[in-house]
């Protein structure tokens, strides 16, 4: 097979390159070790930042967001003893977040993908990089048995935090920066309606969030330690914790029901610089992991893309390669913003089995700050909604 981009991983950011690159006039054959019943049924992002839903809008992707997508002007952050505040991300930035599931987005992405019979093949094995730091890459698979190699002028490696394209990076050129959180989330779905503004909430039982994906459908998490085995967690008891971590009368207003999903994600940041080698060009979680406290992965996937798809379509449009050239050192910019803001959070709302009491009472005055102070709130607001990207 040949093709111009052989895209690794048929995620939110492989299959948005794959919708762009086609925009662009751009072939594109992706590869996905999973069943597309698999990809769809991860449930993962619910918070869509105003440059997503930007993109999303402009490459037409955006007509059922915009039917069940729920607009948010901001977010409340609770935490015990003291009032909840709600920091006003519209006022401040002017700027609002879509709740919108990414379970949605990816229906989304496929369904394109099949209105322009994309080549997106699935259940590919043994998935292996060729010639990267070459002019001729490929990418070979195992397909029914048949050994398959695609070549390809470029390979973008959107197969996220667990795949090979990073490792096709040489040791002694990548450089890896890590921070493992000492707890997870538990998070749940249930068919029933949220509260109507996402809520983040510190206690000393631990962090919680609630959070929705449509009217009717709600996404609610609690901070467990790493080694929570989710057998001891059924939904009576996730229920009673959760309602424990909010204010009484919001407690009482959380409408229960049976958990549809339930499942527990470690807490880790990671970045791997650089996001390019040779004819290679990391995208997403490939190269990035931010905690979900500040909701910014599934984002970052997408500003990747955005650059990606910019330098590809700059390369083939006028023959300079410039724009894939600066990708990684423009990519790490953003991405680095959305990690430091994803650590803040993570640091600010959640307890820390080794904080000491002065680290507690820190924490709690660095909120007391942020609910009185508008400067600290224009600031969160400003990372929050997501830094504008770069267009030069
Ligand atoms: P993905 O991991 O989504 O996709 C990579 C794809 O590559 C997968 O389909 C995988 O099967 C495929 N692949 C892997 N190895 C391969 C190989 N060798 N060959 C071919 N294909 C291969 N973000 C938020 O903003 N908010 C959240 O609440 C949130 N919750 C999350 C919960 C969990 C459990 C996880 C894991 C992540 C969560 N995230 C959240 C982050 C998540 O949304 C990611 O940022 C997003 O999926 C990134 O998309 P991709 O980069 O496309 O990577
Ligand atoms: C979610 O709805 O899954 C969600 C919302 C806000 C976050 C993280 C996750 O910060």
């Amino acid at each position: 097979m040949k093709t111009q981009v052989a895209i690794v991983g048929a995620g939110p950011a492989g299959m948005l390159l794959s919708e762009i690159l086609h925009h662009h006039g751009i072939d594109s054959v992706v590869v996905e070790r999973q069943s597309r019943d698999y990809v769809q049924a991860r449930i993962r992002a619910g918070v869509l930042e105003q440059t997503t839903v930007d993109m999303l809008r402009q490459y037409g992707l955006s007509a059922r967001m915009d039917q069940e997508g729920h607009a948010h002007d901001g977010m409340k952050i609770v935490w015990a003893g003291r009032s909840e505040f709600f920091i006003d991300v519209h006022k401040h930035v002017g700027k609002r977040f879509v709740a919108y599931g990414q379970t949605s987005i990816q229906e989304d992405l496929f369904a394109a993908a099949d209105r322009r019979n994309a080549r997106v093949i699935f259940n590919a094995g043994e998935v292996a990089l060729h010639g990267v730091d070459t002019d001729a890459p490929s990418v070979s698979l195992e397909l029914d048995g048949r050994r398959v190699t695609i070549e390809c002028d470029y390979i973008a490696g959107c197969d996220g935090f667990h795949g090979v394209s990073r490792r096709a990076i040489p040791a002694d050129v990548l450089k890896e920066f890590e921070k493992i959180y000492p707890f997870g989330w538990l998070g749940i779905l249930t068919p029933q309606p949220p509260l109507p503004d996402i809520v983040y909430a510190n206690h000393p039982r631990g962090f919680a969030l609630a959070s929705m994906r449509s009217p009717t459908l709600s996404r609610y998490y609690i901070q467990v330690p790493l080694d929570t085995n989710i057998e001891d967690w059924p939904d009576a008891r996730f229920w009673s914790e959760l309602k424990a971590r909010f204010p009484a009368g919001m407690a009482a207003s959380i409408v229960e029901g049976p958990s549809i999903e339930k499942s527990i994600a470690p807490l880790r940041s990671y970045v791997a610089e650089p996001m390019s080698y040779g004819r290679l060009f990391l995208a997403g979680d490939a190269a990035h992991i931010v905690p979900p406290t500040g909701a910014k992965g599934l984002n970052l996937a997408f500003s990747d893309v955005h650059y990606l798809s910019r330098a590809l379509d700059h390369r083939y449009r006028t023959g300079s390669p410039d724009l894939l050239a600066s990708y990684s050192e423009t990519a790490l910019r953003r991405v680095w913003h959305s990690v430091r803001t994803s650590w803040y959070l993570t640091n600010l709302l959640h307890r820390f089995p080794s904080s000491t009491a002065f680290d507690q009472r820190a924490q709690e005055y660095e909120l007391d700050f942020l609910k009185s102070s508008p400067s600290a709130q224009v600031a969160l607001a400003e990372q929050y909604a997501g830094l504008p990207l770069e267009h030069t």
